[in-house]
Parts: C-alpha cells; sequence; structure tokens
C-alpha cells in the first residue's frame, strides 16, 4: 500500500495482510500525534473489546550464559553484564511459578530459555513443563530460540499455544545488533513454528538507536507476515549496564507510543503487547500505550533477567484506568 493511500484510507481494518510498505508506515509515523491515536483507536475498537488488556507472566527457566552476540541482552556471554548464570529449573520449580502467577491472575505463562537453541534433551524436559502448565488451566508460551527440524512439532504435541521468537528491528539494522545468527535463521525458525500449527508471538525492541525509517521497516516486515503473528510484543529496549546498548540515548517517548499505534494500524487483529520496558514508563505513558492500541502486557515483577512493574501498581492501574484483564 503506498503512502498516499495510507493517509486517504477510510477503511484500515481492510488492510491486513495487503503489503506494507516502509514508506506507508512512515506516513503514519509522521501524522499528528493525536490523528495517529485517533486512527489507532478506531482499528482498536474494530477488532478488539476496548478496555480488555491481556496479561502473561514471564519465566526465565534458563538463564544466562548464552553463546549469541545480541546487543541489548544482559544474558549474552560476549558482554558483562551482572547476571547469575543458571542452568534449567527443575519442573517442580516451574510449575509452582505457573500456579503462583495463575493466583495472581495471568493467563499465559511464558518460559524462556537463554540459548542459540535448544539441544534434544532440553526439548525433552521444556516439553514436561508444557505440559503441566497448561494442566494448571494457563495458555503457554516459550522462547528458546533456533529450532530444529521437527522440534516444534514436539512443542505442539506438548499442546504448546504461542512460541516467542523476535526479529527484534529492521532488516537494515540488524547486523548492528546480532551477528552470531541471521534474520534468515529467525524467519525460517518462525517458519517452522506457523508450519506446525502452533501461534506466533513476534516482534522487536524500539530504542536501540534505530531510525524511524527503521522502526517503520520492523512494523512493514511483522505485518506482512502471512497472516502476521498473532501476538506482537513491542519492546522498550531496557538499557542493561554491561552490554554494548548501555549508553544508547533515549527515545522521545512520544515515538514509542507511536511504534503501538502503527503496528495496532498495520495489525489490526494481533494482540500488540506493551513488553519490556514498562517498569521505566510513567502510568500516564502507560495509558497512552493503551490509547495507541496495546491490550497485552507482561504481568509480574520479573521480566527475564530485569524488573517489571509490580503487580501492585498495575492492579492500582487497571483501576484508575477502567482496565478490564483478561
Ligand atoms: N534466546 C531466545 C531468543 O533470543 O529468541 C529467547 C530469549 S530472548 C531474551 C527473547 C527476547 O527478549 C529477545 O528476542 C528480545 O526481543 C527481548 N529482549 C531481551 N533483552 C532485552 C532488553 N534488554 N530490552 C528489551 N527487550 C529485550
Ligand atoms: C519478548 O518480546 N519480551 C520478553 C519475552 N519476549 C521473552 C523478554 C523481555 C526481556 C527483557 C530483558 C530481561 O528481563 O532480561
Ligand atoms: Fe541469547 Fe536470546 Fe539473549 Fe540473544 S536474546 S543473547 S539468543 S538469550
Amino acid at each position: 500500500m503506498t503512502a498516499t493511500a495510507v493517509l486517504q484510507s477510510t477503511s484500515p481494518a481492510s488492510r491486513q495482510g495487503a503489503g506494507w510498505t516502509t514508506e506507508a508506515l512512515v506516513a503514519l509515523f509522521q501524522l499528528p500525534f493525536s490523528d495517529l491515536l485517533f486512527r489507532a483507536q478506531q482499528v482498536h475498537r474494530q477488532h478488539h473489546e476496548a478496555n480488555a488488556v491481556q496479561r502473561s507472566t514471564l519465566l526465565s527457566i534458563k538463564t544466562g550464559g548464552c553463546s549469541e552476540d545480541c546487543a541489548y541482552c544482559s544474558q549474552s556471554a560476549h558482554h558483562q553484564a551482572k547476571v547469575e548464570a543458571e542452568s534449567l529449573l527443575s519442573l517442580d520449580a516451574v510449575i509452582a511459578a505457573a500456579t503462583a502467577a495463575r493466583d495472581k491472575g495471568a493467563t499465559r505463562f511464558c518460559m524462556g530459555a537463554a540459548w542459540r537453541g535448544p539441544k534434544k534433551k532440553d526439548l525433552a524436559q521444556v516439553t514436561a513443563m508444557v505440559r503441566g502448565v497448561k494442566q494448571l488451566g494457563l495458555e503457554t508460551c516459550v522462547t528458546l530460540g533456533i529450532l530444529q527440524d521437527g522440534q516444534a512439532e514436539e512443542l505442539q504435541q506438548a499442546g504448546l499455544d504461542y512460541y516467542n521468537h523476535n526479529i527484534d528491528t529492521a532488516p537494515e539494522y540488524y547486523g548492528e545488533v546480532i551477528t552470531t545468527h541471521s534474520l534468515a535463521d529467525r524467519y525460517a525458525t518462525l517458519d517452522k513454528v506457523r508450519r506446525a500449527g502452533i501461534k506466533v508471538c513476534c516482534g522487536g525492541i524500539i530504542g536501540m538507536g534505530e531510525s524511524r525509517s527503521e522502526r517503520a521497516a520492523l512494523i512493514a516486515q511483522l505485518a506482512n507476515m502471512d497472516p502476521p503473528p498473532e501476538s506482537v510484543p513491542i519492546n522498550h529496549l531496557v538499557a542493561v549496564r554491561g552490554t554494548p546498548l548501555a549508553e544508547v540515548p533515549p527515545l522521545d517517548p512520544f515515538e514509542f507510543v507511536r511504534t503501538i499505534a502503527c503496528a495496532r494500524i498495520a495489525m489490526p487483529q494481533s494482540m500488540v503487547r506493551l513488553s519490556a520496558g514498562r517498569d521505566q514508563m510513567s502510568d500516564e505513558m502507560q495509558a497512552l500505550c493503551f490509547l495507541a492500541g496495546a491490550n497485552s502486557i507482561f504481568y509480574g515483577e520479573k521480566l527475564l533477567t530485569t524488573a517489571n512493574a509490580e503487580v501492585g501498581r498495575d492492579e492500582a492501574l487497571f483501576a484508575r484506568l477502567g482496565l478490564r484483564a483478561i
């Protein structure tokens, strides 16, 4: 879709799968802030319950010592972030954490591992975790890195609902952030996940020093997946000391809100998750992100290695904004 067509269109809902160009997304980014948010709200209300927000809880099941060099990541063995490495958690520990998350009101439990990808014996343990968490009545999500042939099917047979694997940034900027595996590797894994019949959770990180046009290119890449990911996490970079991105200049907060709004408009049916970085955001900033169409969050005191907004603060924010947890 061309930039002019995007700005003139009165039917944003009809654009799913219509081939978004970076230029069309840049044109959206450049709209006056209120116009952009108004359009995002229109799309949001056509496709989703206006005030409902889904809550997922994260658990790091294997922490630190990762072979990959992702510049943002506290868990890479290439960087000097102070993260306590931990081998794969026991099934009991995972079930205890998932039970606590369910009791606090989460509906999905997402397990993350600092691997380039899972080895055969690792996967057997993770599938047992998926089965156990599902039995608690929670939706399940895992993020384990690059998958080999057959591994997505094993996860699907265990009852996995979502696989998280982010493309992270625009193709043009990818090489600045990660060199130990390619964007093509990531697409190959996403393809395996889709073919196995698992729902795709795929998004990126904003605020890594990329340009607006690169943010637009990231959203275009996600929106042009066929179909777009069911779940789109938009992470704000958590600048972790000891990582190469620790000193990246801060992003204008409105630019982050604009990115959420563009994701909502370009992917009307997807759940857009206001992901990492919420702990550093004011309540007002988060409210703008919900207005821009975010309808999912990570819920619980910790993300993988960094702090998340506290549960009490989230409960109070939901009450103040009249949001309903789903
Ligand atoms: N190793 C697996 C992988 O890379 O796919 C799974 C875990 S990895 C930590 C999952 C995602 O978390 C990354 O793709 C990235 O988008 C996000 N992430 C990691 N560190 C982050 C940070 N400091 N700020 C924002 N997002 C981050
Ligand atoms: C995603 O897109 N964000 C989550 C989840 N998928 C696995 C991870 C955020 C990690 C933030 C940094 C940390 O806590 O280490
Ligand atoms: Fe490893 Fe994933 Fe972190 Fe990259 S993002 S260093 S693959 S844990």
